[in-house]
């Protein structure tokens, strides 16, 4: 099989971005098809595992403490309590817990507390991933050491229109971060969102830095801005849902082999849509009623759509390395 391609110029993908869009979606869904099944999605359950207090100042985010959003701020969870969420998402069908904390960077004895949660965690049967903010190399290491499977560190957006978004870190401080996450071995989780005000340039050039990374994410979040009042982009203009679609193909075409997922925002996406973002090439949800601080889709209502769609979640791979070495 081919590389995936790393060498995407901006004009390139605005340039997909523009196709009219049922050559664009027809492109994208046969890319798909090459590579996954069409009809399986991953399944991720997200928590939160310490809330609020952040020092970063993303213009998007409830937790950060430079924004007046009324969250209320937690500590780091106890262990008991994410074994719990744990169980209950594995029981739900999710095949992997993403554990999000509202850091900077985390420290390392921060680190210590967070690993035995991704150990426990693990010895659910469940596949781990955590978002701790910017890391070190060390610290890189030392995670994937306790055994985990994903880090989730976000790009957000372009590299031109990143600075109307966050000042207290930079675009290179994100790389970096990356960097340190793929050396040590653990699989990248990278993406970002849309609808903060950015243009189509902005949304192509977020790709193309996510596509022409070394090795590509092999865990594409895109995320749609879930407006929170207080934030600087609580009223940011409503992005068109055709042209998020479209970013999501564009995403699927550029990262074949990558998992797209369709992540922050559904809650306010009709079925339709979310079934045209499944068609573009999506092929990931974070499921459960909450995502870290705001609403998600219900699981009754996800069953619903994948029952109207004729979807199945992705197998475990976990499970399946279980069951083969037994
Ligand atoms: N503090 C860590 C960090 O920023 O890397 C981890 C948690 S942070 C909440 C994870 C990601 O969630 C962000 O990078 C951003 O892409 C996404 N996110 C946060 N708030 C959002 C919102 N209101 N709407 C959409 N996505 C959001
Ligand atoms: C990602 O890209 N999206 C998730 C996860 N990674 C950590 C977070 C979405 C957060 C949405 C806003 C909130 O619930 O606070
Ligand atoms: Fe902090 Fe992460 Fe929110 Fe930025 S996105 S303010 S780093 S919790």
């Amino acid at each position: 099989m081919n590389e995936p391609r790393r060498d995407w110029t901006v004009a390139e993908a605005e340039a997909l971005l523009a196709r009219p869009f049922n050559d664009l979606l027809f492109e994208a869904q046969q890319t798909h098809r090459r590579y996954f099944d069409p009809n399986a999605v991953q399944v991720s359950t997200l928590l939160s595992i310490k809330t609020g207090a952040c020092p970063e100042d993303c213009g998007y985010c409830s937790q950060s403490a430079r924004h007046d959003t009324g969250l209320a701020r937690e500590k780091l969870l106890p262990l008991e309590q994410v074994v719990e969420a744990a169980r209950e998402a594995k029981n739900s069908g999710a095949s992997r817990f993403c554990m999000g904390a509202a850091w900077r960077n985390p420290t390392d004895s921060n680190l210590e507390r967070v690993i035995e949660m991704i150990q426990a965690v693990r010895a659910e049967g469940l596949e781990t991933c955590v978002t701790l903010g910017m890391l070190t190399a060390a610290q890189a290491r030392r995670l994937r050491e306790a055994g985990l499977d994903y880090y989730n560190h976000n790009l957000d957006t372009s590299p031109e229109f990143y600075g109307q978004v966050i000042t207290t870190r930079t675009f290179q401080d994100r790389l970096d971060t990356l960097a340190h996450v793929r050396e040590a071995g653990i699989k990248v989780c990278a993406g970002g969102i849309l609808g903060m005000g950015e243009r189509r340039a902005d949304r192509a050039s977020m790709l193309c830095e996510l596509a022409n990374l070394p090795k590509p994410p092999e865990s594409v979040p895109i995320n749609l801005l879930v407006p929170i009042e207080g934030t600087p982009l609580a009223d940011a203009d409503e992005l068109d849902p055709i042209e998020f679609v479209r970013t999501i193909a564009a995403a699927r075409i550029m990262m074949p082999r990558s998992h797209v997922r369709l992540s922050a925002g559904r809650h306010e996406m009709s079925d339709e849509m979310q079934a045209l973002c499944f068609f573009a090439g999506a092929n990931s949800i974070f499921h459960g009623e909450r995502l870290l601080t705001t609403d998600n889709v219900g699981e009754s209502a996800d069953q619903r759509l994948f029952a109207r769609l004729g979807l199945h979640p992705d197998p475990t791979p976990f499970e399946q390395k279980t069951c083969c070495s037994a």
